[in-house]
């Protein structure tokens, strides 16, 4: 049988293979993921940051990502850190890859489990702002240019505990006090704001994109301070991912971006990329490559629970070749001559009609609004038309399965 020709290109072609120009990152945490989940132990043995530098930089990754903890430990004194930090950069010279984005881990330490710059007790707070300071400063000194802020814990389980008001802007307090602290220092550095809907906390705050977007407004910095939206996080709000991201880039808010994948509305499963919901994440793609989005595309996803370390390698690269695959079929559905055709039809209308709504897209005149109250329009047929999404969206689908 004689394959059609997409199809023996692809399983023959190295097209998809990542490269350094595709600017793949993973945070240390994800590969060094060691499998442990609520109800089970350690599965995998602690994988040194150096080998992973090295790992994904043979797999074709362009850099990655730390908590200040991911690289230091929590309690290592000043001498520790120097030789871990030296070595870390040594690495990152020989392998060839960067550090674009850094944060800060206020969330594994029991200190931090009322949350950190939304705790209640003062002293967490205090001291949650003294972590990040020198964790903005780790990141700093190694090429970091983002830097995310996960809630991690900042919510409740008990709705007594807190004044939720009272929450915000003890956050706000935190975020503006860090942009200063940045500024102050001379640090070429944004913000980048995560958000997600609960776990660990019963509830977090801030809880989608469209939180977080209100809330940058209220900054004393707004301009310094975007968004990290995540896959998983707005899937398991049952939310259209696509069109969060696709805000926030319409609004210029998207600084960075949390690439993983998410089976429905339940705890954060942090899948391989593109392993699920393969048709949203071909938009996802879409958008990104379309829109001129030019960070990182990075992957904070983890290996499943059975795999050994090899499958940890399997895991990176896959979420690798899957980005390069999906960006390929939307470049070839948005060439295809037939789906090009299909959207004119789609879009074409009154010519007058389209004349006054680029009217209203400059903005609003007397003479229009008097223009559009009396115009007549044919509602019925209006009603009565067909918009042919069926045949479009079949066409996407074929592109995704490859026969098109
Ligand atoms: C943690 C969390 C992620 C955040 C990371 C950054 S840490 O893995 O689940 O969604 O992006 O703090
Ligand atoms: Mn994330
Ligand atoms: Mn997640």
């Amino acid at each position: 049988m004689t394959l059609p020709p997409q199809l023996t290109q692809e399983s023959t072609s190295d097209q998809y293979t990542p490269r350094k120009e595709d600017k793949f990152t993973f945070g240390l945490w994800t590969v060094a993921n060691q499998g442990r989940d609520p109800f089970g132990d350690v599965v995998r043995p602690v994988l040194n940051p150096v080998r992973s530098v090295q790992k994904l930089s043979e797999l074709g990754a362009w850099g990655v990502n730390f908590h200040d903890n991911d690289l230091v430990p929590f309690d290592a004194t000043p001498a520790e850190r120097d030789r871990i930090v030296s070595d870390f950069k040594k690495a990152l010279n020989d392998y060839g890859m960067v550090v674009p984005m850094a944060t800060t881990n206020l969330f594994f330490h029991p200190a931090f489990k009322d949350g950190a710059f939304t705790a209640v007790d003062p002293s967490v707070r205090a001291f949650a702002l003294q972590k990040t300071m020198r964790a903005i400063d780790l990141g700093v000194e190694l090429g970091a240019q983002t830097y995310v802020f996960w809630g991690g814990r900042e919510g409740v389980d008990s709705e007594a505990s807190k004044d939720p008001v009272e929450a915000l802007k003890r956050m706000r307090d935190a975020i503006n006090f860090l942009c200063e602290y940045a500024i102050d220092n001379g640090y070429n550095l944004r913000f980048a704001l995560e958000p997600k809907p609960n776990e660990p906390r019963s509830d977090t705050y801030f809880a989608t994109i469209g939180h977080m977007l209100a809330f940058i407004y209220t900054l004393d910095h707004p301009e310094m301070v975007g968004v990290n939206p995540e896959v998983a996080h707005e899937h398991m709000s049952g939310l259209n991912f696509v069109h969060g991201v696709a805000q926030a880039i319409e609004a210029g808010k998207l600084f960075h971006i949390d690439l993983n994948d998410q089976k429905g509305p339940r705890f954060d499963q942090d899948l391989r990329f593109g392993s699920e919901n393969i048709k949203s994440m071909f938009f996802l793609v879409r958008l990104l490559e379309n829109s001129g989005y030019d960070g990182p595309r990075h992957f904070d996803a983890h290996a499943y629970r059975t795999e050994d370390d090899q499958g940890v390698w399997d895991f990176a690269a896959g979420c690798m070749r899957t980005y390069n695959i999906l960006r390929e079929k939307a470049r070839r559905f948005d060439a295809d001559p037939e789906v090009q055709q299909l959207l004119a039809t789609i879009n074409a209308g009154n010519a007058d009609h389209i004349s006054w709504l680029s009217e209203v897209r400059k903005g609003y005149s007397k003479e229009l609004a008097n223009k559009l109250k009396e115009a007549t329009f044919d509602a019925t047929a209006l009603g009565q038309r067909g918009y042919q999404y069926e045949k479009l969206d079949q066409m996407a689908v074929e592109h995704i399965f490859g026969i098109r």
